[in-house]
């Protein structure tokens, strides 16, 4: 019997040539043990949100099936920014790369370094929309449904983007 739990990543970066260090990240998951069935939805550049001024964004999401627990998952997602230069100093700082576990089955975690579902899922454009590309019936734990979520969800600053190499890669599969 598999006991794989379906999962949904949020990719994004701001410096060293972005849309590479996805490429980049969405093949470090596909490499990494017990995690399989990678799909990656579009890529989006965005405008960054939060104070300040930085680097627009490349953003996309990853549709997984891992047998690893919430917390084990973390520790690999936080492996691979780490050998993509991630520095963890400035608080909504610019950032060469951000994996953030989005959701995990239907659970709910409130966790001090893990909140499952992420806290600001419903209210970033970035995440919603490539949510919304890896699956349109999307429910989420508070049993909204994604479909009502993105009819009051513009799309502003974000431009859909060729992904290039990974859907490709989606594609062959
Ligand atoms: N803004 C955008 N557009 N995309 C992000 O991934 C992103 N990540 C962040 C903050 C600084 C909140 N802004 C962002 O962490």
């Amino acid at each position: 019997m598999s006991n794989l739990s379906i999962v949904y990543i949020g990719l994004g970066s701001n410096l060293d040539n972005p849309h590479f260090q996805l490429d980049s990240a969405v093949e470090a998951l596909r490499q990494t043990k017990h995690i399989s069935a990678i799909t990656c939805s579009y890529y989006y550049s965005s405008k960054a949100v939060g104070p300040g001024e930085q680097p627009d964004y490349v953003n996309a999401a990853i549709r997984c099936e891992t047998s690893l627990s919430p917390m084990e998952l973390l520790a690999e997602l936080q492996r691979i920014e780490n050998i993509h230069g991630r520095q963890r100093s400035i608080r909504w700082g610019a950032r060469t790369l951000d994996l953030d576990l989005l959701l995990y089955d239907n659970i709910c975690l409130d966790e001090p370094t893990l909140k499952i579902p992420h806290p600001e899922i419903h209210n970033r454009n970035f995440v919603l929309y490539p949510l919304q590309d890896l699956n349109s019936q999307l429910v989420f734990p508070d049993g909204k449904k994604i479909k009502d979520i993105m009819l009051s969800t513009s799309m502003d600053d974000l431009h859909r983007i060729d992904s290039g190499l990974t859907q490709q890669q989606n594609h062959e599969q």
